[in-house]
């Protein structure tokens, strides 16, 4: 595919092709072959897999610790709109090279935010002008926009929920321009990341009117992109904490009791992560399994945690295990309701060669394609399905399906009881799934 900027920035590094297993390229994909069907579907069809540009192309490794050690030539240049042009096409050769078709951003990933609202909107215009072309040309697409309502310290005390309105129409006013740039980017879907709606202390706070003050607020945001013809889907991204003690949207469970209790939950899907499944005490498969189970399991966010600390360390996904059962997940539910798999990860703050980023996006790709290859193949080549039916076929017949189907009361099951004794122990054989889940992959 041909570049489209004049100058190349990642100068080193060519097309990532599809090589096979054998193939000892580190630069090269081992398990994603494309257009590989799997499970009725192309891998780039169940996937449609997104590079996220605030940590690829404006995070340089920064921590509480210490300054970014990654040098982005794109950032350099005073001008703002010089700046984000350069970076748009360092983006777009990225993704292109990657062999990606989507990208996610923040309103202000895309260009620095200005000094009023229609300085703002100006640039977000300039900037969205000059992707479109690069769109249009490279057939790059945008799975999600969305808006960096927690960097700005106006949101110290969160956005939506903030106790004073005048930071929450603030907070209005970037979620509406943050609208317009996804929509006119022609934007599949829509995302809300509550970064710090929720609480740093009880004590100064009312979580009723907070809680009900968000809702208005998706609800207005909705009536406006629906008015703007936007016909994606909104997700809510779940996360228990980080950077607030507790947020809102603390895991999947708890966004569908609130999509559902403020009656939001036709136009809004969740969109879950796996770091953030983790810092909740769940893993990526239950987030998923309990989106799934109510219709929404709608885009995920690609990472993963470190098994010994407990922050959100969004690393690149490299664990077999862990990502083939959520692909059982993500299979049994039939994939993803209208989004794909974001990378939002990235790389440590010590890997500073150009390759890197290459490495990390590869590495996190084939574990995705070998694991849904092997979640496949459990389900149609071994006893998995059949055993997990097993366990509930006394539901399918006789009094368990009376049961069921609501024809039985508490007295029945008294009367049952009674007449059939003791059960039998029939063993949950986790053990045994275990082991096929490892001889598959
Ligand atoms: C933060 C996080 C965000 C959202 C988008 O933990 O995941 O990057 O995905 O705001
Ligand atoms: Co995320």
């Amino acid at each position: 595919m041909a570049l489209i900027g004049d100058k190349e920035y990642f100068k080193e590094l060519k097309e990532i092709k599809y090589e096979g297993k054998e193939s000892d390229n580190p630069l090269a994909y081992k398990y994603y072959d494309a257009e590989r069907i799997v499970a009725g579907k192309t891998l780039r069809e169940h996937f449609k897999f997104a590079v996220a540009y605030w940590h690829s192309f404006c995070g340089t490794g920064a921590d509480p610790f210490g300054p970014g050690t990654q040098i982005y030539e794109w950032d350099i240049p005073s001008d703002p709109i010089m700046a984000a042009k350069e970076k748009a096409d360092a983006a777009f050769e990225f993704i292109t090279k990657l062999g990606f078709d989507y990208f996610c951003f923040h309103d202000y990933d895309l260009i620095r935010e200005g000094s009023s609202w229609s300085e703002s909107e100006s640039r977000l215009n300039t900037i969205v002008d000059y992707i479109n072309q690069k769109k249009k040309t490279s057939g790059v697409k945008v799975l999600w926009g969305t808006a960096n309502c927690f960097a700005n310290p106006r949101y110290m005390n969160g956005a939506a929920t903030n106790p004073d309105f005048n930071v929450v129409a603030n907070a209005g006013a970037q979620v509406k321009l943050a609208l317009d740039a996804t929509i006119a980017l022609g934007g599949e879907n829509y995302v809300f990341w509550g970064g710090r709606e929720g609480y740093m202390s009880l004590l100064n706070t009312d979580i009723k009117r907070e809680l009900d003050h968000m809702a208005q607020f998706l609800s207005m945001a909705r009536d406006y992109a629906r008015g703007q013809g936007f016909k994606g889907t909104f997700f809510i991204e779940p996360k228990p904490m980080e950077p607030m003690k507790h947020q809102y949207d603390f895991d999947a469970a708890t966004v569908i009791g609130f999509l559902n209790q403020y009656g939001l939950a036709d136009d809004f899907k969740i969109n879950l992560e796996f770091n953030h499944a983790t810092l909740a005490s769940h893993t990526m498969q239950h987030e998923m399994a309990v989106a799934g189970s109510n219709g929404m399991l709608g885009s995920i966010d690609a990472n993963r945690g470190d098994y010994q600390n407990g922050w959100d360390t969004d690393q690149f996904p490299n664990n077999l295990v862990e990502v083939t059962e959520a692909m059982l997940v993500f299979l049994q539910y039939g994939g993803l309701q209208g989004g794909g798999i974001n990378f939002d990860a990235k790389i440590r703050r010590n890997s500073t060669d150009q390759k890197d980023i290459f490495y990390a996006h590869i590495g996190g790709v084939d574990t995705f394609a070998r694991s849904i290859i092997a979640a496949d193949k459990i389900i149609s080549s071994s006893d998995y399905q059949k055993l997990r039916d097993d366990r509930y076929h006394s539901f399918d017949s006789a009094s368990g399906k009376d049961f069921e189907e609501g024809r039985l009361q508490l007295k029945d099951l008294f009367d049952i009881a009674a007449a059939h004794g003791e059960p039998q122990r029939i063993s949950g054989r986790q053990e045994y799934f275990e082991n096929i889940v490892n001889q598959y992959i």
